[in-house]
């Protein structure tokens, strides 16, 4: 028997991994979540319809979204992570042993526990870590309430659709950069290139005017729409800065020095669209 998951975030495009067996599959309070077993990738979250994540190749989105802001920033001591409930980011996070405190604000508990049980091969489990602080709430209204205290923020949602739609908005980017100390770093989950050019475009104009140093860099990701996504570093100082600190302990499987820099190389349509 064969049994193809196929994704359709876009009207014009669609995808397809081949699953092994359904682990669990429930709507919670907020959205439908399902774990699979793909033939391939290893075990999947999918929200809503939408790969989330995959075993196999969640390496390249979560050692980017991670690794970029904190090493440009040194010696990050606060750390928030929006959404980020299966806990990919927050392995990478804990990687670094200059940081004291790694705060996921993420609005779905069974998402945390679903993914505890699934992922656990993957990522450990990181939520027992004493530096680890989960808070199951909307991040809007944390971040009103906490100006000035990380170091370091991840935005690590999903896509662009329903509630998470505002964690794209201009509002979001300024109460995000208000977080942060001075020459802190934010990185964001910014979609592809080839299908939401003028989302990203919208939202590195909101960066420029918010931050002095704002720019794009992109993964490669084969279960995500493209084959891979992007994501928005936002902050004054330099993403450069990062290529000088020795990346934390622990073994990487995407990220490297060449990685790094080439990240922030993107294709001349995209490069023109963005930087003029
Ligand atoms: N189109 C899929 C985008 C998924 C982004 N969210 C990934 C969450 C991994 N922690």
């Amino acid at each position: 028997m064969s049994i193809w998951f196929t994704e359709e975030l876009h009207p014009y495009y669609r995808k397809g991994v081949r699953v092994k067996r359904v682990l669990a599959d429930e709507q919670t309070q907020y959205q439908h979540l399902q774990f699979v077993e793909t033939e391939f990738f290893g075990n999947a979250m999918i929200l809503d319809g939408i790969i989330q994540l995959t075993e196999r190749d969640n390496m390249g989105y979560h050692e980017m979204i991670v690794h970029v802001p904190m090493l440009a920033v040194g010696q990050p001591k606060r750390v928030l992570i929006v959404g980020g409930g299966d806990g990919g980011s927050l392995q990478q996070v804990l990687r670094y042993p200059s940081v004291q405190e790694a705060v996921v604000c993420e609005l779905d508990q069974r998402v945390v526990d679903l993914s505890r049980e699934h992922f656990a091969a993957s990522f450990g489990d990181p939520w027992t870590d004493p530096r680890t602080k989960l808070l199951v709430r909307d991040a809007f209204g944390f971040l009103e309430e906490n100006p000035g205290q990380f170091d370091v923020i991840i935005s690590d949602t999903t896509d662009p659709i329903g509630m998470a739609e505002r964690l794209f908005s201009d509002e979001f980017y300024r109460l995000m950069v208000r977080a942060l100390v001075p020459g802190g770093a934010a990185a964001t989950q910014c979609e592809q290139p080839f299908f939401d050019t003028a989302l990203i475009k919208q939202i590195y104009e909101s960066a420029k005017i918010l931050t002095k140093n704002p720019a794009y860099y992109y993964a490669n990701i084969p279960t995500y729409p493209g084959g891979g996504i992007g994501f928005m570093y936002v902050s004054d100082t330099p993403w450069e800065n990062g290529l000088k600190p020795p990346l934390p302990p622990g073994r990487n499987n995407y990220i490297n020095p060449e990685i790094h820099k080439a990240a922030f190389a993107l294709p001349e349509f995209f490069r023109r669209e963005l930087y003029g």
